[in-house]
């Protein structure tokens, strides 16, 4: 028999490393239990970055992206932008399976989760609301009005996205990422969680890999789809998302990504898994990528590993090949 693993971003994710686990063991699908690990995160108003108590858009309004892929079918939903909805990673799953389609966004993502019967709900937690108001006060109200969100201003713990992997006893591996996204961002913007490929994918042939960082940078390079690819040549799940990071650190110019980071967890369809992080990221030297992992032993925090390289010359090199 396969031996069950779970693996999740940051140490928020450990409580739904947990929960996945337990329903791994208990002999339920890894799609069931990336879903119901989800909602745990997403139900918890202390956590600032995913569903309830999300920090908002400039606009004050909380916008969640999410996804869910299954690996045994190859099949994934996505909602992007969804408002006043709790559980998104729930309506993605029911897009996957009640619709012929991928992803639904904003208002008719929302009045599609209504008639699949989830309730309206309040995202905006008090303290995320108070937080925004303090960030609002330093804007120009032009600029919010215009669009013009500087959504480069982050701070260590307003961005940050559950991914979780996992494989079930069947030998089934399914991933999900669940989030607000970018804090005070432009109204509309949507990152790359629910991006199959960029926050997440799957391949029950080869494993399964979910990303947490910089959205909009990590989506210029498919981060999870090349992952996936790059295990399939032959890469530990380590290697693959350390050489993931190398080409998004080689083919985007260091300012861009530099200061906000990215994180990718990875899980091979033999239950080995890996994954990698930029230290530097986050806008905060000290911030450690850490995530979590069940399987053989009980849920457990790691470190790192962290990658990095000298961008200018890679870029160089890369671009003249
Ligand atoms: C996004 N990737 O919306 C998400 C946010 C995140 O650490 O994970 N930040 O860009």
């Amino acid at each position: 028999m396969i031996t069950p693993v779970f693996i999740t971003t940051w140490p928020f994710g450990l409580p739904a490393c947990k929960a996945g686990i337990a329903r791994l063991n208990e002999g339920q699908s890894a799609l069931n239990a990336v879903e119901v690990a989800a909602n745990i995160t997403e139900d918890d108003p202390t956590v600032s970055s995913v569903g309830i108590g999300g920090l908002p858009n400039a606009e004050g309004v909380v916008e969640l992206d999410a996804a869910i892929m299954d690996g045994a079918t190859h099949a994934v939903g996505a909602v992007g932008a969804i408002t006043d909805t709790a559980r998104p990673i729930s309506v993605a799953r029911r897009v996957m399976e009640s619709t012929p389609h991928v992803m639904l966004v904003g208002q008719n993502a929302v009045r599609f989760a209504r008639a699949q019967g989830f309730p309206a709900a309040n995202l905006l937690s008090e303290s995320s609301r108070l937080r925004w108001e303090e960030w609002k006060k330093a804007q120009s109200a032009a600029d919010v009005a215009h669009f013009k969100a500087p959504t480069k201003e982050l701070t260590p713990d307003n961005h940050d996205t559950i991914g979780l992997c996992a494989l079930d006893r069947y030998g089934n591996l399914a991933a999900g990422c669940t989030t607000s996204g970018m804090a005070w961002k432009i109204p509309g913007r949507v990152g790359d969680s629910p991006v199959i490929g960029a926050g997440l994918y799957v391949d029950n042939a080869v494993g399964a890999a979910a990303a947490t960082g910089h959205g909009d940078e990590m989506m210029k390079a498919v981060l999870c789809y090349r992952v996936v690819m790059l295990m399939d040549q032959g890469l530990s799940p380590e290697e693959a998302c350390g050489e993931a990071l190398r080409y998004l650190i080689r083919k985007r110019p260091p300012e861009e990504h530099n200061g906000y980071g990215a994180g990718i967890i990875a899980l091979r369809k033999d239950g080995a898994y890996g994954a990698a992080g930029t230290r530097s990221g986050f806008r905060n030297p000290d911030r450690l990528w850490t995530w979590a992992v069940a399987g053989p032993h009980e849920a457990e925090m790691r470190e790192g590993p962290y990658f990095t390289v000298d961008t200018r010359a890679a870029t160089l090199q890369d671009n003249i090949e």
